[in-house]
């Protein structure tokens, strides 16, 4: 049999050396992270183009005339162009700088919500989404005296595409629905979705922040009105993550904060808007990190996207297979396409009590609702143990999870 190491397209031992916290220890055991999903851990290129920024260069954006802000201008300029690169964006200023894929997804709700959104007309999102795909729908709905619909999921949670079309009716104003599920992992047919909205006038919204680090992204192609994703979901730094949107809609969107920066002109009397992308991005932002998020697209565009979706889908496959072999282990959700995350629970241990002992074993996991409540109530739970991959996992790791499961379930039961 071939080895997994020996398919794999990319050099795992040696890419692993670019992240110092994978050479530390826990409990006195080296760490076993399969939380990525929660966050990615940080190459040294994003260390080091952090520290370079507050030692070498630290200054305010668009506002200075010396150096050091021209220095940091240009570089938090090209960090956008590097995301726009990564996305295919058709323009810079369709990329705007938030705190992450929360504020980007709260941005287009309340902004377009207060535009485009009326009186009984409707939100559709999906039975999947995480609360941050949620909640900002909820609230400008409630506002708006809208009403928020929910397309249903099938017992392997895949979305149900019949069900969709139906609710697809000319109240719909926005379609927001996660590209990747990240308590399943299931990737959700989103060039249908998008098709199908726009052959009925739909603008759609998608969460990215499960996506963006797993396989190449082409806005473009794609067709996608809105992206929200985060950096340091893709190997950047918190505190900071993009929405991409169309230029055509972002022109037509009101400003979602007022402040320095996004602004033309102030009298007490009125204020004019800068222009995109300015116009979404007030106050001082975070500049090193939007500077290192470039780091981080220039680091996965240079392992390549295909490469990493190539290794992610391997390991995935051999966890998939080793998983099952557990006695009394079920899987919750069992899309046919699938990435990044894997659900389970063993038996009936509490997933709580599952991560502890997993985690005195050096083995990070996530365990609970993954901010997906509604979710877990579907499928009559309160909680999963994830397992969620990065391309520097390894197959030993895996198989080290597997003994780790299995010596935790002995001692619980
Ligand atoms: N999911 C997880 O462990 P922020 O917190 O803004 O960076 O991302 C929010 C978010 C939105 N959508 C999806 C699909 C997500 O997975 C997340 C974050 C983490 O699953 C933390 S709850």
């Amino acid at each position: 049999m071939t080895s997994v190491a020996a398919i794999l397209p990319i050099d795992t031992e040696k890419i692993r050396l670019d992240f110092p916290i994978l050479q530390t220890k826990v409990y006195g055991r080296p760490l076993v992270y399969f939380d990525n999903a929660a966050t990615t851990q940080k190459p040294v290129q994003v260390l080091e183009t952090l520290e370079r920024y507050y030692t070498e260069y630290n200054s305010n954006v668009h506002r200075g005339v010396h150096l050091l802000s021209q220095q940091a201008t240009e570089a938090y300029e090209e960090s956008r162009r590097k995301i726009t690169s990564l996305i295919n964006a058709r323009h810079d200023h369709e990329v705007i700088f938030t705190k992450g894929t929360t504020n980007s997804i709260n941005l287009v709700a309340s902004s377009f919500g207060k535009t485009f959104i009326g009186e009984n007309d409707e939100v559709l999102i999906s039975a999947m989404e995480h609360h941050s795909n949620i909640v900002p729908w909820q609230l400008i709905c409630e506002q708006q005296k809208a009403q928020l619909k929910v397309i249903p999921i099938n017992e392997k949670g895949e979305l149900d595409m019949t069900a969709f079309e139906r609710l697809l009716t000319p109240k719909v104003k926005i379609v927001a629905v996660t590209w990747v599920s990240n308590s399943l992992g299931t990737v959700n047919p989103v060039n249908d979705i998008i098709a199908k909205a726009h052959a009925r006038g739909i603008p759609v919204l998608l969460d990215g922040a499960q996506a963006i680090q797993h396989m190449p992204v082409d806005v473009q192609a794609l067709d996608v009105d809105f992206l929200a994703f985060s950096g340091h979901k893709m190997y950047g730094p918190t505190g900071i993550g993009i929405l991409y949107g169309k230029e055509e809609w972002l022109n037509k969107m009101p400003p979602y904060e007022g402040g320095g920066d996004m602004i033309k002109q102030v009298t007490f009397a009125r204020t004019t808007f800068n222009e995109l992308p300015f116009k979404f991005e007030a106050g001082t932002p975070d500049i090193s990190g939007a500077i290192a998020l470039g780091a981080a697209a220039d680091y996965i565009q240079k392992i390549g996207l295909e490469n990493i979706q190539q290794a992610e889908a391997a390991l995935i496959n051999y966890a998939y297979e080793r998983l099952a072999a557990i006695e009394g282990l079920r899987f919750i959700g069992d899309a046919a396409h699938r990435a990044g995350a894997i659900s389970f629970l063993v038996k009936d241990i509490h997933p709580f009590d599952m991560g502890e002992l997993l985690d005195k074993q050096s083995i990070a996991v996530r365990t609970g609702h993954h901010c997906t409540q509604p979710l877990m109530d579907i499928f009559g739970i309160p909680g999963t143990v994830r397992a969620s991959f990065a391309f520097y996992n390894t197959k030993e790791e895996v198989d080290y999870l597997v003994a780790g499961i299995n010596k935790a379930a002995q001692m619980l039961q």
